[in-house]
């Protein structure tokens, strides 16, 4: 039986990532979930897992800079696998206070590392996914794509915390020899990702009738792939990479922001019956990111020619099922943003918080 640690699994990723895996035929595993519950995390995501699974399924509240907590969840459930999620991810919030990404992301990652070593130094084998972005290569011009082989160019205190991480998990493997791999993704869309990002906080905007901030010019492109297939990919790299190796994943579909936008508020019209040009009259370009990368492009045959992986969800299809379940789940959003699901975590977890 697998034991596989995932860290901030009650996140947007995260979240997606072990419905994933218990949507998988196998059950040769159990999960335990590390999260620190911050703002982006709900555990209510999982509460049907929870349920389902309660054999095979744990959630455990800790933070990853806790080197004695990490250390005794990994003894207490055997874990040979550890598939790292957890971070502080939003780039607004990294350009006004940077230490929290910092800490997680680089010192978190950092912990984690040092947990395995402890055990690899004991004669334990412990398998290390880190999950990564392609932020970390900086900014495109209008043609070109970001390679496995690209040099790092981070530009905001969030991608330069993940650089950090990718660096250090790199040195883990040349130095320790810990089995590690790295997987560099894209933009993801798709349910349970917090409305701060661009494709909820557009829904809910429109939603409540107010303004569509588009940063700068609107011209700024980021590729974008469905979260499942972000998952898929990180499945397959941790079941078939090679140790020591870096694979990007993206969807091979870049879209400027406005345009991106624009759709979004044609597909929301079609749902609610409003006029598509009463979202569209919303949109009001704003002050632009500070360091606001131009352009993201994936190129990542790699893991296709290596791993056969591919994206299987078309975009326009995949924002239509996203759009779809922030409909159906006003519920979810008004939670997430009102602090209620704090106050479920204490009915539900009680004294173990
Ligand atoms: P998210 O912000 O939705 O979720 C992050 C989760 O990590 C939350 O549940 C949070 O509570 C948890 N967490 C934060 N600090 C923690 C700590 N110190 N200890 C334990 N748990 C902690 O993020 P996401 O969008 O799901 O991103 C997940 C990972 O994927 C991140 O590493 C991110 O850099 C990477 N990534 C994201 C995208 C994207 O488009 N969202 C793209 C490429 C890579
Ligand atoms: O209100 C907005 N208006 C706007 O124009 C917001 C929130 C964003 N934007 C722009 C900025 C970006 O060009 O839209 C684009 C997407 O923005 P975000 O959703 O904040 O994502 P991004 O900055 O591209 O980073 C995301 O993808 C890579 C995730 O948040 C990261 O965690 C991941 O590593």
């Amino acid at each position: 039986m697998k034991s596989i640690l995932v860290t901030g699994g009650c996140g947007f990723i995260g979240t997606n990532f072990i419905r994933f895996l218990f949507d998988l035929p196998d059950e040769h595993f159990i999960v335990v979930n590390v999260d620190k519950l911050t703002y982006a995390a709900n555990p209510e995501n999982l509460a049907d897992i929870s349920h389902k699974y309660s054999d095979r399924y744990f959630f455990e509240k800790a933070d990853i800079c806790d080197f004695p907590k990490i250390s005794n969840l990994i003894d207490k459930y055997e874990v040979d696998t550890i598939i790292h999620f957890a971070a502080e991810s939003h780039v607004d919030r990294s350009i006004v206070g940077p230490s929290d990404f910092i800490r997680t992301n680089v010192f978190g990652t950092f912990t984690l590392l040092e947990v395995v070593r402890q055990r690899i130094e004991k004669g334990k084998s412990i398998r290390f996914h880190h999950v990564s972005t392609d932020e970390v290569y900086g900014s495109l011009g209008p043609t070109g794509y970001f390679y496995e082989s690209s040099p790092y160019n981070p530009r905001s205190p969030y991608s330069a915390s993940k650089a950090a991480s990718d660096h250090l998990v790199r040195s883990y493997f040349a130095t320790y020899g810990i089995p590690i791999t790295i997987s560099i993704c894209s933009n993801n869309y798709g349910p349970y990702q917090f409305p701060e990002k661009l494709i909820p906080l557009m829904i809910l905007s429109m939603l409540e009738g107010k303004e569509l901030p588009v940063y700068g010019d609107g011209k700024n492109i980021r590729d974008w792939l469905y979260v499942m297939d972000h998952c898929s990919a990180v499945w397959l790299i941790l079941n078939k990479g090679k140790i020591g190796e870096t694979y990007n994943i993206g969807g091979e579909n870049e879209w400027e922001n406005i345009r991106l936008v624009e759709y979004l508020c044609e597909l929301v019209a079609r749902r609610t019956n409003v006029p598509s040009n009463r979202y569209k009259s919303l949109i009001r370009f704003v002050m632009d990111r500070p360091g606001h990368d131009r352009r993201y492009a994936i190129n990542c045959d790699k893991i296709k020619t290596e791993l056969g992986w591919k994206p299987t969800v078309i975009f326009e299809k995949g924002l239509e099922m996203t759009v779809d379940w922030y409909l159906n789940n006003l519920d979810w959003l008004n939670k997430v943003r009102s602090g209620e699901y704090i106050k479920w975590i204490e009915i539900n977890y009680g004294n173990r918080l």
